[in-house]
């Protein structure tokens, strides 16, 4: 590609709405441009790096046996409707009306779209198992669009679904998968976790998230430093025994404590250790109050919460709620002599304090040497908390760190949820009617582009991986003015272009200005046709090290097999 005729405007700074680096360095590369919030066009620069992250995709889809297939952007309102999903979803999920007034939906992801497709289609279990996949434009109106392609309301995903006559099938189906993803992440450069993961609305029992390293990750993976564990630290389960102190249990008295409401102002002001205060939310649970209890050195988990109850939505309660359900004493809320309306769950950590605080239902006041079992009654313990650094890991092996990772893909076991809603069912050697058992599998494909670039760039601009680079080679005559170096570099794109993927830097602009975009760009390989063009001497530089070598151009194919390794 001759860089003179190519659309890729480069820019000395990024805009300040930019607040990530792959962000700020996709618009000062010139490899997208923002269309409207959170909506982006792809320049050829980063159309280039988009394909080939797809193709890679599209090749271990292949491989695993998956059938590519393209299914429709707008999505009749009536199969959302059959699934139930049509009024589970509000603003996230766009609609139109089309000329007769119909309602669609713009996909957000194909789960009704391919079971209406497939049920219509498969009914023997002969023709099970199938995965099919297509790699198509989603739309989710985002609240809140932000850094760039990784959170946009447009984006590309490669979303796979996999048909089985029973769960041992979908056991075969997800682990091909989990390693077809494994492959594709390995293969795109990145350092990356699968990690036990939360169904969220998907339902459905195993998930794994495959989370990308990065500071700016807005999901947090809890990791042992001593085994593979790992899991986003919605769902990490908490495995500590707890001990009970063996001091006598004192008798239960209240104390003034005004205007202390918070769990650092009440230990403060009491003297007593957070481990030792029990902190009681009030949550609506499906529209019932529930007092939830944890240590005053824990944080509530209300996806916990959620399946513990198996509840489908959870809100922290509002004041509103407090005075409502347990009375006006916002902020010395405690789990003692409330209405037996209300339900109280605990986690395990609160059954082993002795002698500790709770608020006392009375404004400005707490209890003093409360002890669980003896004080108030009825409570169910469970797992409820967050887990947290420094916490054993649940395996047993090594201790619990945070990392922060971009949610690249995420595999779920589907199960019956959608073929049972739709009828997508099949016939089994008895002739039986049977719902299919399904996957479904997402990898975010233009958020790959930009979770390669947070892990791949300097300071001078992107450093992509060979495998996903738009192009192989960055080739720089420095003044093409020059006849001896205008020849031998069109010489060399010439040729180079039959094997590799090539821009050609043939702009009259100064060499300076070249190799910093070359390095903000950032081709793994960078080739200069300058002052010794008329020996056949040209410089080699690779974008990942500083050193220039400078060799003639018969040597140059042997190197660029052994470095480009393609
Ligand atoms: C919606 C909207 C947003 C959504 C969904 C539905 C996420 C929704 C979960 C999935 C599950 C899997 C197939 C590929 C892999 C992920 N956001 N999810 O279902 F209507 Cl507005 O998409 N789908």
């Amino acid at each position: 590609m001759k860089q003179s005729t190519f659309l890729s405007p480069t820019l000395r700074e990024a805009p300040s709405d930019a607040e990530v680096k792959s962000h700020q360095l996709m618009l000062r590369a010139g490899l997208i441009r923002q269309s409207s919030a959170g909506v982006y066009s792809f320049l050829p620069l980063g159309l280039k790096a988009l394909k080939k992250v797809e193709n890679i995709i599209r090749e271990e889809m292949d491989k695993s046996g998956a059938q590519e297939m393209l299914m429709p952007a707008i999505q009749n309102a009536e199969l959302w409707q059959q699934s139930g999903r049509w009024d589970m979803y509000g603003p996230e999920l766009m609609r139109v009306k089309d000329r007769h007034q119909r309602e669609f939906a713009l996909g957000p992801t194909h789960e009704e779209v391919i079971t209406a497709l497939v049920r219509d289609d498969i009914n023997s279990y002969k023709r099970l198992p199938m995965t099919l996949y297509q790699i198509q434009t989603k739309f989710r109106d985002e609240r809140r669009p932000r850094f760039g392609i990784l959170r946009s309301r447009e984006f590309l995903m490669k979303d796979a679904y996999s048909f089985d006559t029973d769960f041992d099938g979908l056991d075969v189906s997800y682990q091909k998968m989990y390693d077809a993803y494994s492959n594709v992440f390995t293969r795109c450069g990145l350092d990356f976790r699968a990690v036990v993961a939360d169904s969220g609305a998907m339902g459905g029992k195993d998930t794994h998230e495959f989370m990308v390293l990065s500071d700016i990750g807005e999901d947090t993976i809890a990791y042992s430093d001593e085994s593979s564990f790992a899991a986003n630290i919605e769902i990490a389960p908490v495995h500590v025994n707890y001990e009970k102190s063996n001091e006598s249990l004192e008798e239960l008295v209240t104390k003034d404590t005004p205007g202390k409401k918070s769990i650092e102002d009440v230990s403060t002001f009491l003297g007593a250790d957070k481990e030792n205060l029990i902190k009681s939310m009030l949550f609506m649970v499906d529209d019932e109050p529930v007092l939830v209890l944890v240590r005053g050195d824990h944080e509530v988990n209300d996806i916990k919460v959620k399946h513990v109850l198996d509840a489908t939505k959870v809100d922290l309660g509002t004041d509103g709620d407090v005075k409502e359900h347990i009375g006006d004493v916002v902020g010395f809320v405690g789990p003692i002599g409330i209405s037996d309306k209300v339900k109280i769950i605990a986690d395990r950590a609160v059954e082993y304090i002795v002698n500790g605080v709770c608020g006392a239902n009375e404004v400005d006041k707490h209890y003093c040497n409360v002890n669980p079992e003896r004080d108030f009654s009825d409570v169910n313990y469970d797992d409820l908390r967050f887990i947290q650094e420094g916490d054993p890991s649940p395996d047993g092996k090594g201790m619990i760190q945070f990392k922060e990772g971009i949610e690249v893909g995420h595999v779920f076991k589907l199960g019956t949820r959608y073929s049972e809603s739709m009828k997508g069912t099949f016939l089994d050697e008895n002739g039986k009617s049977r719902p299919m058992v399904m996957g479904s599998y997402g990898i975010g494909v233009s958020r790959t582009v930009a979770a390669i670039i947070e892990q791949h760039h300097d300071e001078h601009g992107i450093v992509w991986p060979h495998s996903v680079a738009p192009f192989h080679i960055h080739l720089i005559p420095v003044n093409m003015k020059q006849e001896q170096q205008k020849n031998l570099a069109e010489k060399l794109y010439g040729e180079l272009n039959k094997t590799y993927d090539v821009l050609f830097d043939d702009r009259p602009e100064r060499p300076g200005v070249k190799f910093k975009d070359a390095d903000l760009m950032g081709m793994p390989i960078r080739i200069t046709v300058g002052k010794r063009a008329d020996e056949g001497i040209v410089e080699v530089k690779l974008r990942t090290e500083e050193e220039k070598m400078e060799l003639h151009v018969d040597e140059l194919g042997d190197l660029l097999k052994s470095r480009l390794n393609l």
